[in-house]
């Protein structure tokens, strides 16, 4: 069973959305209802707005066995058209023409039967370097596997409670982040917008483990820097865990000094879930994401060829956490596995020990800031749409909050449009942490002699 504390729920919290809570027995008789709802459909779009309602309308979409696409709450209008296009749900939860969910509904009676394990339970959406997003699709199998290889890992138990405030509409929030609790039969604390004080006052409470992405630790170091209590209160937590970016050494080290805690890492992506985790009795080494999690094989490969300990190599990963493909991407899903083994564009060293450190990506059109995988072509299409720009170019350059932030390199038109009016552009298109935050104009963008624009030569 994906969720097996629905079929003996108890009267402990089991999610916390600032003062709105439910316990396991009330969100099992709310996700009854909305499976009543579901019925027979094979999609439903959830608009993964940080509320009880979001989380009663998945899990009641999960026990219905149908699968959820998570979509983000402030998505542009091309993105949103995109994905319920590709996806054609048949049935659309919350935003502004989805049915609501009720979360004091309350049926009684036995759980629907248990979907398939190779069904799919999510369509998550995830860039890639050019054109639209691409759906994956998880499986149940992927998601249980997972979340029990990550409760071995953190000695993650019914007892623990996670506090985070990461957005419902990727892996890391609602499947690690509102999955991983329930399925354990522990609880989620979620604080909505990312708050300091917030996640500080929950882990002087009742939350035991936070989780973040580096962006948030970041923030989260400085803040204790200057403030003591706040670094007391941050070092009761059992577990602090960081990923989908890489958390800089530098931030590992000042929080560790601020409030005692090393941070653990582990390394994720949609596609696969997490394949690498430093283990909660393991060697917390700062710029490591650990060995692989239990039941999943990693590979660094070069040129077809696996490569020794010590020498850089893509990652490959095989086991029950991978997914079944794209949707409607056969190409796409082709290209990425390879007799089993998924092949992530993510360059990594390992040491004898087994311990990985990721040290780059293959391609340089994918940017991560904030956490979040955004394609540099998406947000050059959608810019190429605006009247006042002629040609674009974009890239990621580092940035010490984000990690790293978008730039765009624009030949305008005519009159330049301000980077601001840009800005909006895309957040309106695609998603507003898909905008650009710095705009730079030129005359012409540098090209080879086969005209493909060189990227490189932009930030030299
Ligand atoms: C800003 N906003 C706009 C806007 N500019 N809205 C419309 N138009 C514009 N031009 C809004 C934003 O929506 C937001 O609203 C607010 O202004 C601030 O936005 P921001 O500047 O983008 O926020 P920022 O401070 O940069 O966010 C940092 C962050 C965020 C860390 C909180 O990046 C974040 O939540 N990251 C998590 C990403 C994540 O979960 N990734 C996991 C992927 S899964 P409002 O209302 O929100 O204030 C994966 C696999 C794995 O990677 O391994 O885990
Ligand atoms: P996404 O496609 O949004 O799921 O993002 C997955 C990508 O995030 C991976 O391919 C990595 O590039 C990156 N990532 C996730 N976790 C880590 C980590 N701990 N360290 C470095 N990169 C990470």
């Amino acid at each position: 069973m994906l969720l097996p504390t629905l079929a003996v729920p108890d009267e402990r919290e089991a999610l916390r959305f600032g003062s709105d809570v439910l316990t396991h027995a009330e969100l099992a008789a709310a996700a009854k209802a909305v499976a009543a709802q579901v019925g027979g459909a094979r999609r439903v779009a959830v608009w993964a707005t940080p509320t009880l309602q979001t989380c009663v309308a998945v899990v009641g979409v999960l026990l219905a066995g149908a699968a959820v696409v998570p979509i983000n709450p402030k998505i542009g209008e091309r993105e949103l058209a995109h994905i319920l296009g590709d996806s054609s749900p048949d049935l659309v939860i919350g935003g502004p023409d989805g049915v609501t969910v009720d979360v004091t509904a309350r049926l009684d009676g036995p759980l629907p039967a248990e979907a398939d394990p190779e069904s799919p339970a999510f369509v998550v959406y995830t860039s890639g370097t050019t054109g639209p997003p691409k759906g994956v699709l998880l499986p149940r199998r992927a998601i249980a596997s997972n979340l029990d290889a990550l409760a071995q890992a953190w000695e993650w138990t019914a007892a623990d409670t996670v506090v985070h405030a990461l957005p419902l509409f990727h892996v890391h929030g609602l499947i690690l982040g509102v999955l991983g609790p329930l399925r354990l039969g522990g609880a989620v604390h979620h604080i909505g917008k990312f708050d300091t004080h917030a996640i500080a006052a929950a882990l002087s409470g009742s939350a035991t483990v936070m989780f973040g992405v580096p962006t948030m630790y970041h923030r989260l170091a400085a803040d204790c820097e200057a403030d003591a209590d706040l670094a007391a209160a941050v070092g009761r937590a059992r577990l602090l865990v960081s990923g989908s970016a890489a958390l800089p050494a530098t931030d590992h080290a000042r929080i560790t000094k601020a409030t005692g805690q090393e941070v653990v890492e582990r390394y994720g992506m949609t596609e696969t879930l997490m394949n690498c985790a430093v283990r909660a009795s393991g060697d917390r080494r700062p710029g490591f994401v650990g060995p692989p999690v239990d039941g999943v094989e990693v590979r660094l490969v070069d040129s077809g060829a696996l490569v020794p300990d010590g020498e850089i190599g893509e990652i490959e990963v095989r086991g029950p956490n991978l997914f079944l493909g794209y949707l409607n991407r056969p190409d796409a899903t082709a290209e990425a596995l390879r007799d089993g083994w998924f092949r992530t564009g993510d360059m990594a060293v390992r040491s004898p020990d087994g311990y990985v450190r990721i040290v780059g990506r293959r391609a340089t059109d994918l940017i991560k800031s904030g956490g979040y995988k955004i394609g540099a072509g998406e947000i050059e299409n959608a810019l190429l749409e605006h009247p006042g720009v002629a040609e674009v170019a974009v890239t990621g350059e580092p940035d010490e909050d984000l990690g790293e932030r978008i730039v765009a390199w624009v030949v305008p038109s005519g009159e330049p449009p301000s980077a601001k009016e840009l800005a909006d552009h895309v957040a309106a298109l695609l998603s507003p942490h898909k905008r650009p935050r710095v705009v730079h104009y030129l005359d012409a963008l540098p090209r080879n002699e086969m005209g493909k624009v060189t990227k490189r030569a932009l930030h030299a």
